[in-house]
C-alpha cells in the first residue's frame, strides 16, 4: 500500500527547505520532504572537494529570513553552509517531515484519482502535489569521450570527491576550468606529484576579496541584527549591479574584463602562458570565477596547463585534442552538471503519460521557473531560465517558495483537485523572455556553455533584474493558473492510500 502526503517535497537542499518552512509556516502540515542522499544539504551535502566554497557573500548566501550571525568568512566554506542547513532543518520543525535515502525512481500523474502516484526505491506514495526541488547542479556529467570506461586509474568527479583516496605525489589530470576546478586546483597543486589542467576554454579570472570574519565583528552581528542585514543589502545591491553589464548593456562588461585581465597580469608575467589563459570571449558570457590563487597554482612546480580539450582516454593515459599523450594515475572531472537535460525530467509523467523532458523536446520552458503546462499540481525549483549566474540562487529559490505556496493555497482554500498553468500565460512569459534573452552577454559574448540546451537555447539563467523576478514570482496572478474541481467519479483524498506514520 503506498504512503500519502499532500504535498511531496523531492530535495533537502535550500530549495526543499525553503518550501518545507514556509508550508509549516502557514499551518500545512501534511507534507514530506524525499532525500536520496543521508542527510539534507543538496549540492552542498554532496560537494565536498577540496577548497569548496560558496563564491557569493555568505551574508546574501543565506536565507533572508534566517540570518547567520557566526559565518566564520565573507565567503562561507562547504561545511558552513551545510550546517547551516542542517540547524534550518532542525529550527524549523522539518526534520520530523525528512525521509532520507528515498529516491524517487518515477512518478506519474494519474488522471482519474487526480493525484501524483511517485515510486521510490524504499515504496510508493501518492500526492495531491509534486514538488521537484533537486535543483540542476544535482547530476555530475561526464564529458563523452572514447575509452572513459577503459581507464585502470582512479576516476572522480568534482562533486563526488573521494576523499580516501590519496592524490599526494600521483600524476592527476584535471579536467575542466570552471567554478568548481578553480576551487580544488590550487588545494591539491602541492601534493600531487605532477597536475595536468585541461583547459578547454580559458574562463575569465577576478580577484577575490574573500576574508576571515573576526570574532568582534561576529559579536556585533548577534548584537544588531540590522547590521547584518546592511551587509546583506550591500551585497545583494553590487551583484545586481552586474546585470547591468550581463543583461541590459553588455558593453559594460568591459569594465571588468580590463579588472580581470589586470589580475592576470600582475599574476602571470609569462607573455606565453598568458596567452594562453585569456579567454576568447566577453566576460560574463561564462560564470565569473574569483580566485587569488588560480593563476599562481597553475604556476607551481609540477603543474601544467594543457590548453586543450581532453579527447580520449586510455588505459593508463589521457589525449589532449593536439593527439599528446601523458600517463595518468588519477582524472578528475571537473566537467560540471547535467543542466538543461536534468535526469529528473526523465521520471516525471504529466497528463496522458507524457515525460516531462519529451514536453520539453530538448527545451525546457517553464512559468517562472516553476510549472509547466500539462503537468497538474507540479511544480519546481530552479527550474528553467530561473538560474543566475552572479548572485545568490537562495533569493530566487525565496521568490520561487512564494510563490509555489501562494499555488498550494490556491489549490487548497478552494477545495480544487488540480491547478494548472495557463498555456497563453506560460508562452507569455517565454516569448518576454527570449526577447530579453536576445541582447544578454550571454548570447552576445562567443562563448559555449552549459547554459545552453540541446537546441541552443539558454535555458539557464534569468535576463533581467532578479527583484523583477521575485516581484513577478510573489504576486500571485491567478489569470496565471486554471484550478478544476474534483471530478464527480474521482475521491482525491486518499483512496488507496495510508498516511505515512514513519
Ligand atoms: O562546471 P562547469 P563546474 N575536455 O560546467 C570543461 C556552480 N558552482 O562544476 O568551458 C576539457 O562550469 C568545460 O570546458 P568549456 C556554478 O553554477 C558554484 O565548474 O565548456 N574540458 C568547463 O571548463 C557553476 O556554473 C560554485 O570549454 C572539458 C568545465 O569542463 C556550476 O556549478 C562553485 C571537456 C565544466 O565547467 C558548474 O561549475 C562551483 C573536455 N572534453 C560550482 N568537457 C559556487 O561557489 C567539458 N570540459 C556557488
Amino acid at each position: 500500500m503506498a504512503s500519502h502526503a499532500q504535498v511531496l517535497i523531492v530535495g533537502a537542499g535550500f530549495s526543499g527547505i525553503s518550501l518545507g518552512r514556509a508550508l509549516r509556516e502557514s499551518k500545512f502540515t501534511d507534507f514530506r520532504i524525499l532525500e536520496r542522499g543521508s542527510d539534507a544539504g543538496g549540492v552542498w551535502r554532496s560537494n565536498t572537494y577540496p577548497g569548496c566554497r560558496c563564491d557569493v557573500p555568505s551574508h546574501l548566501y543565506s536565507f533572508s529570513f534566517a540570518p547567520n550571525p557566526d559565518w566564520t568568512s565573507t565567503y562561507s566554506p562547504q561545511p558552513e553552509i551545510q550546517d547551516y542547513l542542517r540547524r534550518c532543518l532542525d529550527r524549523f520543525g522539518l526534520r520530523p517531515h525528512l525521509r532520507t535515502a528515498v529516491e524517487v525512481e518515477d512518478a506519474r500523474w494519474d488522471e482519474d484519482a487526480q493525484l501524483w502516484h511517485v515510486t521510490t526505491n524504499t515504496g510508493t506514495w501518492t500526492a495531491q502535489v509534486l514538488v521537484s526541488a533537486v535543483g540542476p547542479l544535482t547530476e555530475p556529467k561526464l564529458p563523452d569521450v572514447p575509452g572513459i570506461d577503459r581507464f585502470k586509474g582512479t576516476i572522480m568527479h568534482s562533486a563526488r570527491w573521494d576523499h580516501a583516496h590519496d592524490l599526494t605525489g600521483e600524476r592527476v589530470a584535471s579536467i575542466g576550468t570552471g567554478a568548481s576546478a578553480i576551487q580544488y586546483v590550487p588545494e591539491i597543486a602541492d601534493r600531487t606529484g605532477k597536475l595536468f589542467v585541461f583547459q578547454r576554454s580559458a574562463p575569465w579570472i577576478t580577484p577575490h576579496n574573500k576574508r576571515l570574519i573576526t570574532d568582534a565583528e561576529r559579536a556585533r552581528f548577534r548584537a544588531r541584527p540590522l547590521r547584518q542585514k546592511i551587509e546583506r543589502g550591500k551585497a545583494y545591491v553590487s551583484k545586481e549591479l552586474l546585470v547591468l553589464g550581463f543583461a541590459k548593456r553588455p558593453r559594460l562588461m568591459g569594465l571588468l574584463q580590463t579588472v580581470a585581465r589586470k589580475h592576470m597580469e600582475r599574476q602571470v608575467k609569462d607573455p606565453a602562458l598568458r596567452r594562453s589563459l585569456t579567454p576568447d570571449f566577453t566576460l560574463g558570457c561564462k560564470r565569473i570565477v574569483p580566485s587569488n590563487t588560480w593563476y599562481p597554482a597553475l604556476q607551481k612546480p609540477g603543474v601544467e596547463i594543457v590548453p586543450q580539450a581532453l579527447r580520449e582516454i586510455r588505459e593508463h593515459s589521457v589525449i589532449d585534442a593536439a593527439g599528446v599523450e601523458r600517463e595518468v594515475d588519477t582524472i578528475i572531472f571537473a566537467t560540471g552538471f547535467h543542466v538543461t537535460d536534468i535526469p529528473i525530467a526523465d521520471k516525471i509523467r504529466g497528463r496522458d503519460g507524457e515525460l516531462l523532458s519529451d514536453a520539453w523536446a530538448g527545451s525546457p520552458r517553464a512559468y517562472l521557473g516553476v510549472s509547466v503546462p500539462r503537468f497538474p499540481n507540479f511544480f519546481m525549483f530552479l527550474g528553467p531560465n530561473s538560474g543566475l549566474g552572479h548572485s545568490s540562487m537562495v533569493y530566487m529559490i525565496e521568490a520561487q517558495t512564494a510563490h509555489v505556496k501562494n499555488a498550494i493555497r490556491a489549490l487548497d482554500v478552494s477545495g480544487s483537485a488540480t491547478i494548472e498553468v495557463d498555456q497563453q500565460a506560460h508562452d507569455r512569459y517565454n516569448t518576454e523572455l527570449d526577447r530579453k534573452l536576445a541582447t544578454t552577454v550571454w548570447e552576445t559574448g562567443g562563448c559555449q556553455t552549459f547554459y545552453r540546451d540541446a537546441n541552443g537555447r539558454n535555458a539557464t539563467l534569468y535576463p533581467d533584474w532578479t527583484f523583477t523576478f521575485r516581484r513577478n514570482a510573489t504576486r500571485w496572478k491567478p489569470d496565471a493558473y486554471h484550478l478544476t474541481p474534483p471530478a464527480p467519479r474521482s475521491q482525491p483524498r486518499q483512496p488507496t492510500t495510508t498516511a505515512d506514520a514513519s
